[in-house]
């Protein structure tokens, strides 16, 4: 076994990443660190702010490893918010309790100017660098088969709040922006582009194994709307970011994508796709498992649900997808509401999984 192959014995999620099926089914979950962990809140109380406490390195750092220490998971999400990159750029970003994000909007009269790029990396104390910051601590505190893996939202989804103001229910500024002047459009998308592509960058260089592209709004838009503006964006961050690291592992989660993950996964080079619970599990391991690592998709509901029905539903999920290249998640978030007492049970289920 050469370095490289012992390495990837080691930790799972990135063997699965490469095309691999591990003894043992690997585990992590979107949202494992937050709310629902009372070791969370306790650390949640030291800053007013939620940006403040993304900004904490140590903070940050020790949230990340809260839900590995106490769940044995096979990867530790970084722990921060696609948000922090708007507000790096210079947007006025702050979080509500209760509400959410919040944003003072930019639109077609007010735009992103290209120089709020030069805000990133601009003197010596810049924002993102207590995220890098974060991301050195935790690589010392890892687990050896622990897998770091870093992230960013894909370009449409924090476009929606960085247009919208925060979260919304129908997103009727950001479509209305894209369809009637696509020219302007297209320009701010090339910025939050490039934004993106350098935070990922970023956090490669300080230590993540692997990253993961959250397009939690991509399930808004048409056809024609996917691949202009969830598709081709994408592409240009995946060229960038390979330019740098050719081997870095690449997830893609375009939420809400459907059947359209078909033309996300024929055009985009991803090591894995993270697949929504709303995605027919027995149509992707058809349709995209053959092609491409996937990871999900049980509906964190059912965390909330009795025993038997998690275990149920937990199987299922995990009989569809089991012999092939695969990662156990939920299709979205951990709810809040969920008992960690759940989540030890359902680990406990995958793990003794037997893949035949
Ligand atoms: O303590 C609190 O009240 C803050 C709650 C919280 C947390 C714990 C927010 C606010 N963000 C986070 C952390 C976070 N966000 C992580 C880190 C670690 C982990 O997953 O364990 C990650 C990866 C995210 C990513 C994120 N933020 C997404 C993409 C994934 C998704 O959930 O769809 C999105 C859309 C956001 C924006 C965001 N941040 C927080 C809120 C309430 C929202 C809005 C969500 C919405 O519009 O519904």
């Amino acid at each position: 076994m050469d370095e490289t192959q012992k390495l990837l014995s080691r930790k799972p999620i990135l063997a699965a990443l490469q095309g691999k099926v591990p003894k043992s089914i690997p585990i992590w979950l979107m949202r494992q660190a937050g709310r629902y962990l009372p070791e969370y809140r306790e650390i949640r109380k030291q800053r007013r702010s939620f940006l403040d406490l993304c900004y904490s390195p140590e903070l940050a750092a020790e949230i990340t490893l809260q839900p590995i220490r106490r769940f044995g998971f096979d990867a530790a999400i970084l722990f921060s918010d696609i948000l922090v990159l708007p507000d790096a750029l210079g947007q006025k970003v702050w979080f509500e309790e209760g509400v959410g994000p919040r944003l003072i909007p930019v639109s077609p009269r007010d735009p992103l100017n290209p120089a709020a790029l030069d805000n990133l990396y601009d003197n010596e104390n810049y924002k993102l660098k207590t995220v890098y910051d974060a991301i050195r601590i935790i690589r010392e505190g890892l687990p050896a088969g622990c897998t770091l893996i870093g992230f960013a939202g894909g370009p449409w989804t924090v476009a929606t709040y960085m247009i919208e103001g925060g979260t919304s229910r129908s997103f009727e500024k950001i479509r209305h922006w894209a369809v009637t002047d696509p020219t302007s459009f297209e320009k701010f998308m090339a910025v939050l582009v490039e934004a993106t592509s350098l935070h990922l960058i970023g956090q490669i260089e300080a230590g993540v194994e692997a990253v993961q592209i959250f397009d939690s709004h991509s399930g808004i838009l048409d056809e024609e709307g996917f691949e202009k503006w969830i598709v081709e964006p994408t592409k240009k961050v995946v060229a960038q970011v390979r330019n740098h690291f050719s081997q870095i592992p690449i997830i893609g989660f375009p939420r809400g994508a459907g059947t359209k993950l078909l033309s996300y996964i024929n055009q985009l080079e991803v090591q894995g796709v993270g697949l929504d619970q709303y995605v027919s599990c027995k149509w992707a391991a058809e349709n995209i498992q053959r092609v491409v690592p996937v990871q999900g998709n049980l509906d964190p509901i059912y965390l909330l649900s009795d025993i038997e029905t998690l275990y149920r539903k937990t199987l299922d999920t995990l009989s569809h997808f089991g012999g092939n290249p695969y990662i156990f998640n939920l299709g979205h978030g951990v709810i809040k509401e969920t008992d960690p007492k759940t989540v030890e049970f359902l680990v406990k289920a995958v793990r003794d999984f037997e893949v035949n």
